[in-house]
């Protein structure tokens, strides 16, 4: 207990001191705090002070990273979730503070990121009555996030809280809101003991897994694909187990990126299509069957048959309801790994070998490995983006968290970044909300504190939160910011030139100066135009110390060559 002032204590009849009293700033903190919250994420508003009150008179205070954008501060939040897998707190004041945070909060819904906002809210003694920013918030997290309530009293701040974290960090992890009447917030009363999470893994189904055993079993040409939650119910081991013992090709996805690290001889996510169409079965797990997985269909073209489908989720909620399964399997994730594992190599019969169906896709890998030599290397003018990645790639450490916030120019970092360890790679995930990337890149600084964090804007999408490079600055968090400058929307821009033949509200001032924006918040940067100066700039960059943009200018027509657009 840190934060109370025991001349505050309540005493009982004996006259002697029982629980002590606190406002409900501290009695919500207490919990964050016990959930493992080590930072808080905001903006000021008054009716949110008690929760800056409990951080900062805390025997231990809690450092508050104040931004200048609420969907930064809640970006950064996720973020946190993402990285450590323990939910962040992002701390929103009433009414227009919690609406701008609605975006983030839905994209931590969409990527199972374990995340808490607690808002303000009107007093409850004057709701009703119109007051400043009275707004009911629940419902309106009601689509976008798994869980939103209102602690109504200050007795019910700790419990809601403590729930609200537990549904976060559960399976299946997502976004949770509880806002607090400022009348309530303010209030003073007993302060129990803070309690951290209490959940139990999730045993999958025996049979489940025996099914997917046989599977395997039968498979000549299987697949498995590693998703973010894999990372997320910290399955990394199992999947470092399973891929080794079984030799499976192995692709692959959002933060299953480094799973199996960048190189790695089973790693076929450079020959994903010739995976998924020569394959015989695909054992997704950790991911849904969504637009960037095919919906769940595999193969099957030109009268082909499809590959059979597995799907493996942290949670049953998770499994699919759209695809054909051959089977399936529910629950922790290293529960569900090592169980296949184990029933396959219990089975009667001989082991699988699947060693010439990975040789094929290795070459296939070397192949495509080849044919990126000299788009890396390129010496266009303007610059094409791939050469950024030529240059990044060598510089980048084991443990880099490398972030991706835009379109066409991060599509290519998806292409050419193999992280060499898990939790090193942040994207949007499937909601693809612009804007993330600044406020990961804080997350990221905080959580990783040794580790180079690269954050790789499109411009479109760094004119989203750029203003947040002054939180960069104020709290001396130095990461570098690599800007693709097409000065366009290029995602959209040569998708619109396809289905119209032109294009309109696509285009972007020609060759903005985002590093002197940098510059002008206290940080570094510079523009480069000459593919021969990136590698010295992003040396410059590692070496400043301080926030430092790279402004490289691109071709607006080396547009990434996308097999789908998510319809
Ligand atoms: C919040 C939000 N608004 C709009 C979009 C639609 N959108 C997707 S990609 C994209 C273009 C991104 O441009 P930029 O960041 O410059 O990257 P580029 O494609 O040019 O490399 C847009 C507008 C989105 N995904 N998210
Ligand atoms: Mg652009």
């Amino acid at each position: 207990m840190s934060q109370t002032d025991e001349s505050a204590a309540t005493p009982d009849a004996d006259g002697e001191s029982s629980a002590p009293t606190a406002h409900g700033g501290v009695h919500a903190l207490e919990v964050a705090r016990a959930h493992g919250v080590q930072a808080m994420f905001t903006l000021s508003g008054a009716h949110v002070f008690p929760m800056y009150d409990a951080a900062v008179t805390a025997a231990d205070p809690m450092p508050i990273i104040d931004v200048r954008h609420e969907p930064t501060a809640v970006f950064a939040a996720e973020a946190v979730g993402k990285l450590t897998r323990t939910p962040g707190l992002a701390v929103l004041t009433a009414g227009p503070g919690v609406t701008n945070g609605v975006s983030p909060v839905a994209q931590a819904h969409f990527a199972g990121s374990p995340l808490v906002v607690v808002g303000g809210r009107a007093p409850a003694g004057r709701w009703g009555m119109g007051t400043l920013q009275e707004l009911d918030h629940p419902p309106i997290f009601e689509t976008v996030s798994t869980w939103a309530a209102t602690a109504h009293t200050l007795a019910d701040i700790a419990p809601t809280v403590h729930e609200a974290f537990n549904r976060a960090g559960s399976s299946h992890r997502g976004p949770t809101f509880v806002d607090v009447p400022m009348d309530e917030f303010f209030n003073a009363g007993p302060l129990g003991a803070a309690t951290g999470p209490d959940r139990a893994p999730l045993q999958p189904n025996a049979d489940d897994l025996n099914r997917v055993a046989r599977l395997l079993q039968d498979a000549h040409h299987p697949v498995l694909v590693l998703g973010t939650d894999v990372w997320a119910d910290g399955a990394e081991d199992a999947a470092s187990r399973f891929a080794a013992e079984t030799g499976i090709p192995v692709i692959a996805n959002g933060m299953g990126r480094g799973l199996l690290p960048g190189g790695h001889p089973q790693l076929v996510t450079k020959a994903r299509s010739a995976a998924f169409s020569g394959a015989d079965l695909v054992v997704v797990a950790g991911t849904p069957l969504d637009f960037r997985l095919g919906y769940g269909v595999f193969g099957g073209k030109d009268g082909a048959t499809p590959a059979r489908v597995v799907h493996l989720a942290d949670s049953p909620g998770q499994l699919s309801t759209h695809a054909d399964l051959a089977g399936s399997a529910a629950g922790d994730l290293t529960l569900v790994l090592d169980g296949i594992l184990a029933a396959l190599q219990s089975a009667p019969g001989s082991r699988p070998d699947w060693s010439s169906w990975l040789g094929q896709l290795q070459d296939l890998v070397s192949a495509a490995a080849a044919r990126d030599v000299d788009l890396l290397a390129s010496t266009s003018d303007p610059i094409h983006p791939a050469r950024i990645y030529g240059e990044l790639l060598p510089r980048l450490a084991d443990d880099a968290v490398v972030i991706g916030d835009g379109g066409d120019f991060v599509s290519f970092a998806g292409k050419f970044v193999e992280p060499q360890r898990p939790g090193g790679w942040l994207d949007p995930g499937p909601y693809g909300c612009l804007g993330a990337g600044m406020g990961a890149a804080m997350a990221a600084r905080i959580t990783r504190p040794s580790s180079q964090v690269v954050v790789l804007f499109g411009d479109g999408a760094a004119g989203m939160s750029l203003m947040d490079v002054d939180t960069l600055v104020r709290h001396d968090l130095p990461v570098v910011m690599i800007v693709g400058n097409n000065s366009a929307w290029g995602l959209e821009k040569s998708p619109m030139q396809m289905l119209y033949g032109y294009d309109v509200a696509a285009d972007l001032a020609p060759h903005t100066r985002y590093d002197q924006v940098v510059t002008a918040l206290g940080g570094g940067g510079e523009m480069v135009t000459d593919p021969a100066q990136i590698g010295p700039a992003l040396d410059r960059a590692f070496a400043s110390g301080v926030p430092y943009l790279v402004n490289v200018m691109t071709d607006v027509s080396a547009e990434y060559p996308r097999t789908t657009h998510g319809v």
